[in-house]
């Protein structure tokens, strides 16, 4: 980042809606690395009626992350928020910009991170949202991770080889966000099984300095994280 890019982003202050470990973590580490200060609200919408009712005024569909610029105007959808801020500080080197030749299979991937594995997670996380049947329940948790595991097989196999991150040799928000989801059940053993060359880059990022104050405090490599 160069040093004007740097002292502008330190300027801009945004508020953070979301637990550690949940989407708003790959958020958390895009402002860190972008160097913009962050103030962060622990929302667990999933666990507590608070919470729901406390992000219903912010986000009705009461799901987290919820990003408040600092014009104060309001943003969800991880993969959009992401891309936002990725845009926003170019300086940061975050992603491909427009115009760039890979600009279009970045896009690709955050769409495909988002729609097709993260958007299984409302499922996952809750079962009984689609049966009431216990039998049923766990035969949703089973397909969901396998079909959460394909779709980490089909990404991989169209990754570009012999680059240090997935798209090249600059840490960017795809990484960040595979980073994280990757770390969601069936967790981190079976993704390193399914996906062998993103395995590389999420535990690059996993060690990257400049995180580790960040991954720490927002999704902390303790227990039997890995799975
Ligand atoms: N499409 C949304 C999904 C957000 C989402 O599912 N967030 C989870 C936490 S990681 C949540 O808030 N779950 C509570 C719920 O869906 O009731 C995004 O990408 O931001």
């Amino acid at each position: 980042m160069n040093p004007s890019g740097a002292a502008a982003a330190s300027a801009d202050r945004y508020t953070l809606y979301g637990a550690p470990g949940t989407g708003a973590t790959p958020v958390h580490a895009a402002l860190t690395l972008i160097g913009a200060q962050v103030d962060v609200v622990n929302v667990a919408p999933w666990k507590r009626k608070h919470d729901r009712d406390k992000l219903a005024a912010l986000n009705a569909m009461q799901q987290v992350p919820v990003l408040v610029l600092p014009s104060g105007e309001r943003m969800t959808e991880s993969a959009a928020i992401l891309v936002w801020l990725a845009d926003h500080y170019p300086e940061a080197g975050l992603s491909p910009q427009p115009g760039d030749p890979g600009r279009a299979q970045y896009l690709r991937w955050m769409s495909f991170v988002s729609s097709a594995i993260y958007a299984l997670y409302w499922i996952r996380d809750e079962p009984s949202r689609l049966s009431e049947d216990e039998h049923a329940q766990a035969e949703i948790r089973d397909r969901t991770a396998e079909r959460i595991a394909t779709c980490w097989q089909i990404m991989d196999a169209q990754m570009p080889r012999g680059t240090r991150y997935l798209l090249g040799d600059e840490l960017g928000v795809l990484d960040l966000y595979v980073t994280v989801v990757s770390r969601w059940q069936p967790r981190r053993l079976r993704f390193y099984r399914e996906a062998p060359r993103m395995a590389e880059v999420v535990r690059r990022v996993d060690a990257e300095p400049r995180l580790t104050d960040c991954w720490a405090a927002r999704f902390p490599f303790t227990g039997d994280w890995e799975g």
